[in-house]
């Protein structure tokens, strides 16, 4: 059977969080500033595999608050909080024994991040989800749009080696350390065959049949539509439980040049609009490197959550 919709449908507002080794270069590569969205930096700049990882002796995020950031979705009247567990840049923000290259086994902080926000949100009463990039992982030799050179004899079908030895594992990882999971948020299926969405389906069923999944997770399958990133539609759309993803700014991870910030006006009106034609409104915040969040997200939240907590109750 499939699983519920009735929270995702009822609470209508979540936060998204995009962060990992990119938050910390927040724009910048060997001192020069790469202008689009920070999350896709190691593209940009082209950044070696090696080098990339190697950035991982650097990210310690000391001032990551776990319990202030799940008070600040709160604040704002969100209800649950999607995090980037794995980007496509493959770093994983988790304890893994799949990968070494995780914040655990590869930085110096050591700790897992997804725990810490695991446990406040279950502690706050918050819903927790986990986006995990299933078919890009840009440093894995087997994963999508690898950056480095493929293996030698390498052919596509080996996107199975990827899939079997870090995939499989980390989602069951995910789905089976962190409690309850709400949902998990996977991103970009390209060309990824069908077969890899359908087992996909089957291990997040059988781990946690609650579980909701998005529609990116490829092959038809999926229990919401994520329309197109941060599309607002004009008119109410046929295409079922959907939501809009959008960011408080313009990038999705940190980025030092990105200060276009929304006003709290402008997300209570985009909030409206998205549950007025019978969305769910995702808003993604952008932690720095140090893990604290960027203080005109932290007052145009507050803001915007306290007209909410006076209006937006039905
Ligand atoms: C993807 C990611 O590549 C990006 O870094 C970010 O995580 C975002 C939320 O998702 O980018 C997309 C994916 C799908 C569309 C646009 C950007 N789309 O369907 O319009």
């Amino acid at each position: 059977g499939h699983p519920s919709l009735k929270w995702f449908v009822e609470d209508k507002y979540a936060m998204f969080i995009h962060w990992g080794l990119y938050s910390d270069m927040g724009g910048i590569w060997n001192g020069k500033t790469y202008y689009g969205i920070g999350e896709w930096i190691m593209h940009m700049a082209e950044i070696p595999v090696d080098d990339y990882k190697a950035y991982a002796s650097q990210f310690n995020p000391q001032k990551f608050d776990a319990k202030a950031m799940v008070q600040l979705a709160k604040a704002a009247g969100m209800k649950t909080i999607v995090i980037t567990s794995k980007h496509h840049d493959g770093f994983a923000l988790f304890d893994s024994a799949a990968s070494d290259f995780t914040v655990t086994k590869a930085t110096p902080y050591k700790r897992d991040l997804m725990k810490q926000l695991a446990d406040a949100c279950a502690e706050e009463g918050i819903r927790f989800g986990f986006y995990y990039s299933q078919n890009q992982d840009w440093t894995e030799p087997y994963g999508g749009n690898y950056k480095g050179e493929r293996p030698a004899g390498y052919t596509p079908e080996d996107f199975d080696i990827y899939f079997n030895e870090k995939v499989v594992p980390q989602v069951t990882e995910l789905l089976t350390n962190y409690g309850d999971i709400a949902v998990i948020w996977f991103d970009t299926p390209g060309s990824m065959p069908k077969k890899y969405s359908a087992k996909l389906v089957e291990l997040v069923t059988d781990l946690q049949p609650d579980c909701l999944i998005n529609s990116r997770i490829g092959g038809g399958y999926g229990d919401y539509v994520s329309l197109g990133d941060m599309h607002i539609p004009p008119v109410r759309p046929d295409v079922g439980v959907w939501e809009t993803v959008d960011t408080t700014n313009d990038s999705w991870s940190y980025a030092w040049y990105d200060q276009n910030w929304k006003s709290p006006k402008l997300i209570c009106e985009r909030l409206v609009q998205v549950v007025a034609r019978g969305g769910s409104y995702m808003l993604n915040v952008g932690p720095k490197g140090d893990g604290t969040i960027p203080a005109p997200v932290v007052e145009a939240l507050t803001a915007s959550g306290e007209w909410l907590a006076e209006n937006g109750e039905a």
